[in-house]
């Protein structure tokens, strides 16, 4: 057989990365490997939303306090976080739950990832119940399909590794063409609230290869609602579009049960786009912020999103120049009405931020 073995396979990876690794050192832009395999992206799995936060940086000891089980996770292996892109496992005939053990899934079951699976305070990303999943594949492999999961209601990402039986299977979809990236609207139950997990299967089309991971995602109760950082819908903004719910100060707080309406979707704007950022975790000097961009009433192949009174330092999904985001080759392209998400961090402080969006 001319296959490789699982563990060869990853030894390459390593080399071909590791030469990805020393072009990246440096630069504001987080450019994916140009080769392998392929990953979560968003909301980012465990292993690739470490690589994205702190691959620039992923010495300063700050890490261990902004994002402890990133650091525990660098810390572990540093070659596991370059080779964001390379769990999976060979040969598994569509027998996941046998293939990989209870307390091994957010690892693949392949121990350079093992980090992954500890439980803690990883870092969630806040989403709403009804969000579009991306699976970012650099190597083009194609699916067979994704099958989509969330924990069920009482499982603790704090502090019990994730087992099967933790979770609850949401969809599975059919067939995407070998053209990342790949994604799916998904659809949560609203009982879940709090630090959740999302596990996603991504049966990869050119050999038996599935990969497996967890992000972490905050649901209902721990969104950053009615945050003062939440940018106010501008004056000078067109009018929202009556089919688009907005806040509405007078009204109660949302019941949990019912689907919150969503503030992070701005009205359709006359350039084609318009963007919004939310803070997603905040520190004594930096935080973390996600730009929304959402195309308006025509589809656009590109977009520039300009965070007002940011100091970006990093970003992900996106290259950053000054204030400015500008899309990455595979979240550019939007449909009339289409989201993308693009990530930050930023210096200073996280108060007062707004973003415009112009169209390309
Ligand atoms: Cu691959």
């Amino acid at each position: 057989m001319s296959r490789f073995s699982p563990g060869r396979r990853v030894v390459a990876a390593a080399g071909a990365l590791a030469l990805g690794a020393a072009a990246v050192v440096g630069s504001v832009a987080l450019a994916a490997p140009a080769s392998a395999h392929g990953a979560v992206s968003d909301p980012p799995s465990r292993v690739y939303g470490c690589y994205q936060r702190w691959s620039g940086n992923h010495t300063d000891p700050a890490m261990a306090t902004q994002d402890p089980m990133c650091w525990s996770a660098w810390q572990a292996n540093p070659n596991a976080m370059w080779n964001w892109n390379g769990m999976f496992k060979e040969n598994v005939g569509g027998r996941h739950e046998q293939a990989i053990p209870d307390g091994k899934l957010c690892s693949a079951d392949n121990p350079l990832y093992d980090a992954a699976n500890t439980p803690g305070a990883w870092r969630a990303t806040p989403v709403p119940y009804d969000f579009r999943l991306t699976l970012h594949d650099p190597s083009n492999h194609g699916a067979d399909y994704l099958k989509i999961y969330v924990t069920k209601q009482g499982y603790d990402a704090r502090t019990e590794p994730l087992a099967w039986s933790d979770l609850e299977l949401l969809t599975t979809t059919g067939r995407y063409a070998p053209s990342s990236p790949y994604v799916t609207d998904v659809s949560i139950p609203r009982d879940r609230t709090g630090h959740h997990v999302v596990f996603t299967i991504w049966q990869a089309s050119h050999l038996d290869q599935p990969y497996y991971q967890c992000s972490d995602v905050l649901l209902g109760d721990g969104d950053p609602a009615p945050n003062p950082t939440t940018p106010v819908p501008n004056p000078t903004t067109p009018a929202p579009n009556p089919t688009t719910p907005v806040p509405n100060p007078t009204t109660p707080v949302p019941n949990p049960t019912t689907p919150a309406p969503n503030p992070t979707t701005p009205a359709p704007g006359p350039s084609g786009c318009t963007a919004t950022v939310s803070v997603v975790s905040a520190w004594q000097g930096g935080y973390q912020a996600t730009v929304t961009v959402t195309a308006g009433s025509s589809a656009i192949t590109g977009w520039k999103a300009t965070v007002n009174g940011a100091t970006i330092t990093q970003a992900w999904n996106g290259t950053a120049s000054g204030s400015t985001i500008t899309s990455a080759g595979w979240n550019g392209a939007l449909a009339p009405g289409g989201t993308a998400t693009a990530g930050f961090l930023g210096s200073g402080s996280s108060s007062g931020l707004s973003a415009t969006c112009t169209a390309s």
